[in-house]
């Protein structure tokens, strides 16, 4: 899930310009669950990149302690050749929900679990997911879509709570057919900190 270009030693032993290395363990961010949608982008306004992620999966059948369960269960059939405890497994089946995960960046490439901190304690079957500055105050709200239930909208309060947080919005206009200019990397120089966005069809990244 998170990548970055390894040192060049390493480089060069494995006789490769350019190498990526899944640091995703490393990190703390390696065990989500059932993950849909990993959203980077600096939520809290801070300088360093975060994660979002979107989760989980309805009556997940492979959860081990149903699969447990129902390896347990005598292999009976009625005249029909209807299993008899059919209706008794489909009852025994995990909700599948839990809540969605965000993570706080850091610089040292590691990631602390704010889920619960930063509001997202809620369990719910969340897939597809997306970011935007909703409300244009300069922080990035998120929007969810959540299966047997309303969309989940956030708000997110960085610049509520602390104003003096800085963003940078940048419009891009390219020329016909790419018109939202697909593709552009931005960099941003500040505070001794280089920053970088890679505009693409799933987000920036
Ligand atoms: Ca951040
Ligand atoms: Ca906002
Ligand atoms: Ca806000």
């Amino acid at each position: 899930m998170i990548w970055s270009i390894i040192d060049r030693a390493i480089r060069s032993s494995l006789k490769c310009e350019f190498c990526e290395v899944d640091i995703a363990l490393y990190s703390g961010v390696a065990a989500t669950d059932w993950s849909w949608s990993p959203l980077v982008a600096d939520y809290n306004l801070d300088g360093q990149n975060d994660i979002f992620i979107s989760n989980r999966i309805k009556n997940r059948p492979n959860h081990l302690d149903y699969v447990k369960f129902i390896s347990g269960l005598p292999q009976k059939h009625a005249d029909g050749g209807k299993r008899t405890h059919d209706k008794e497994m489909l009852k025994q089946m995990p909700s599948g929900a839990w809540h969605n995960y965000i993570f706080e960046g850091s610089s040292n490439l590691k990631f602390n679990d704010s889920s619960i901190d930063w509001g997202f304690e809620k369990p719910t079957l969340s897939q597809g997911a997306a970011y935007a500055d909703l409300d244009g105050d300069g922080d990035l709200d998120l929007v969810t879509n959540n299966m047997n239930e309303e969309a989940g909208i956030y708000r997110n309060n960085t610049r509520e709570l602390r104003p003096s947080s800085h963003y940078l919005t940048i419009q891009l206009k390219g020329r016909k057919p790419n018109t939202f200019d697909i593709g552009t990397k931005i960099f941003v120089f500040a505070a001794g900190k280089l920053q970088y966005q890679n505009c693409s069809l799933s987000g920036a990244s």
